[in-house]
């Protein structure tokens, strides 16, 4: 069975880098992703729109090349959760998470039970190995990684409450939602926004929970990173993709102008 190498790797402390695939649903844009180096893929559903069979092949080459596959479900709902996780996802990323009773639900629809209420029903998050449910459901129940998304001030105000509820491993702050929530939209090193992460960062430090953020800058990762966000989101894929086209057709109209 394929352990979760990102969740132990958050256990020992350390740094986990990833990206956020928005466009290029193929398993070649996981090779290369894989081939980068990256740790995980955050794999976004809530604001990209992949078929069921482009996300299933995208997890499973992920699977395959030994690179995380996280996806982020558009909300909060049994079937939403089940089905990537039977996909073979290995973890959750839940958006809009406001109240403890949120996060406890979601942590029930993504365990078997008795820790929850999910369904067996599945070979691929056992890469089609014959393993017996009394092995699969512990193990699996171990394994997934349940992010949790602190993006708006109602979240902010009740984070303490939040990441007190049993099972969520990472709290993910959602800084272009957050900023806008706070009123000062797209601003994400605003002194509010600054201050609003430092707080669900202390509430997750003394709970033992990981924080995670998202951002566009490894400037901007670093100034986390320093301040002990480990699951670290860097820019999605489109994003790079365009602003390398642009660097790269300034440089080469740099290069040949006389
Ligand atoms: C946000 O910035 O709102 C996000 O959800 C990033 O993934
Ligand atoms: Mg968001």
């Amino acid at each position: 069975m394929l352990a979760n190498a990102v969740k132990a790797k958050l256990k020992q402390n350390q740094a986990v880098v990833g990206t956020l695939l928005d466009q290029f649903w193929q398993p070649v844009t996981v090779r290369l992703l894989a081939n980068a180096g990256f740790d995980f893929l955050f794999l976004d559903t809530e604001h990209a729109s992949p078929d069921n069979s482009e996300l299933i092949n995208v997890i499973q080459a992920c699977r395959m090349v030994g690179i995380t596959p996280i996806v982020r479900p558009i909300d909060k709902e049994y079937p939403l959760i089940a089905r990537v996780l039977d996909m073979g996802a290995q973890g959750i990323i839940m958006p809009r998470v406001e109240t403890p009773e949120q996060a406890a639900q979601i942590v029930q629809y993504a365990k078997f039970p008795p820790d929850g209420v999910r369904g067996f029903g599945t070979f691929m998050p056992l890469d089609y190995e014959a393993v017996g449910l009394d092995d699969a459901i512990p193990f699996l129940n171990e394994q997934t990684l349940i992010v949790t998304q602190i993006e708006t001030a109602k979240a902010v105000e009740r984070v303490e409450d939040i990441l007190s509820v049993d099972g969520i491993d990472v709290a993910f702050i959602g800084p272009f939602d957050l900023s806008t929530s706070l009123g000062v939209p797209g601003q994400v090193m605003h002194p509010q926004v600054i201050a609003a992460i430092e707080r669900v960062i202390a509430a997750a430090q003394v709970r033992d929970i990981a924080i995670g953020v998202f951002y566009q800058t490894p400037e901007d990762i670093a100034f986390w990173h320093a301040r002990g966000v480990r699951f670290l989101t860097c820019k999605t894929v489109s994003g790079m993709f365009r602003r390398r086209a642009a660097e790269l057709n300034e440089q080469i109209r740099a290069a040949i102008s006389g």
